[in-house]
């Protein structure tokens, strides 16, 4: 007999145009859940389940999800990144925060030129770092993003475990659709665990602080294994029966020479003994291939998409020629 007065609710708040789901967030099992083990690490339960019932649902954040711009193909997918506009701007970042980045590049071993390339491609260096309230983007695709629901939620647990390791206000935290923040787009767990403090003020500020940005981005790269010795990707060809699928996910496996052995063309001698793969992409020009190192790899942690890692290279190599580096 309960069903009524329900009904009769919904009802009453569509009229007034609040969103139905969003007010029922903190009742929801798995956020009750969330709040017991968030309890047990020291966390306010009733201030958790607080939060969680100013959580709203966002189909903004729903429908972005379903239409990621590494869908494109490579061809339509580089213009959007590889413009002088952004080469320029990180030409303009570079000269402010050149002694930083530099000292990313002594202390944590990546490339200025990669940083700024991430930092471009994210946020168009601070310029674009996300208008979503993560805790609502996080909510939404936690709670009613089913595809993906165990893994944002996760994520929307560590946003209150970074509120309160780094005393921010969950509620406040601003970031993009998918609930990463700041000028790396880093994302809660993330933040948590590679977030550093680079300018030794005593916080984690990857939001309003580029010189923990700089050294938090580049301590991302550098704890998944980057390595200044070697380059990233380079062309080549006869390459094809290399390539399981076109612009699919990478996986060093084979050294170049076994590369070559297998008919591979133009691998660099410098990379004969390391573990490369063959990426095939859908150029403007047609297919083209491209020798990959694990650099490339260690970029694919950041984003999975190989059209992405392609373009933070290509757009890191434009940024060096541009600096002189
Ligand atoms: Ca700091």
């Amino acid at each position: 007999m309960r069903v009524f007065p329900a009904i009769a609710v919904v009802v009453s708040l569509c009229g007034m145009h609040v969103p139905m789901a969003s007010a029922n967030y903190a009742e929801r099992p798995e956020v009750q859940a969330m709040a017991d083990r968030l309890a047990a690490k020291g966390l306010d339960r009733n201030e958790v389940l607080k939060v969680m019932s100013e959580a709203k649902r966002l189909d903004s954040v729903i429908n972005a999800m379903n239409r990621p711009a590494e869908k494109k193909e490579w061809k339509d997918y580089r213009p959007i990144f590889m413009k002088s506009a952004r080469v320029k701007a990180a030409a303009s970042f570079y000269q402010k925060h050149q002694s930083t980045l530099e000292r990313a590049e002594a202390e944590l071993g990546v490339p200025v030129e990669v940083i700024l390339a991430i930092i471009g491609v994210e946020t168009y260096y601070g310029k674009n770092k996300g208008s979503f309230r993560a805790l609502d983007a996080l909510a939404t695709l936690g709670l009613d993003y089913p595809k993906r629901a165990k893994f944002f939620l996760g994520e929307l647990e560590s946003l209150f475990l970074l509120g309160k390791e780094e005393n921010l206000r969950a509620t406040e935290l601003k970031g993009s659709y998918a609930g990463a923040m700041g000028y790396g787009q880093f994302i809660p767990s993330s933040y948590l665990a590679y977030a550093v403090d680079f300018d030794n003020d005593g916080h984690r500020d990857l939001i309003n602080n580029p010189v923990d940005a700089i050294g938090s981005v580049a301590n991302y790269l550098a704890k998944h294994g980057w390595d200044m010795s070697y380059g990233i990707a380079s062309p080549v060809s006869n390459a094809k029966a290399q390539v399981e699928r076109m612009e699919s996910r990478i996986d060093v496996k084979d050294t170049g020479a076994e590369l070559a052995s297998k008919g591979v063309k133009g691998i660099p001698d410098a990379w004969s003994s390391l573990p490369l793969d063959v990426l095939g992409l859908y150029g403007a020009k047609g297919e083209e291939y491209w020798a990959v190192t694990k650099n490339f790899y260690v970029i694919t942690r950041y984003n999975r998409s190989p059209l992405y890692a392609m373009a933070v290279t290509q757009l890191s190599e434009d940024i060096a020629k541009e600096l002189g580096l």
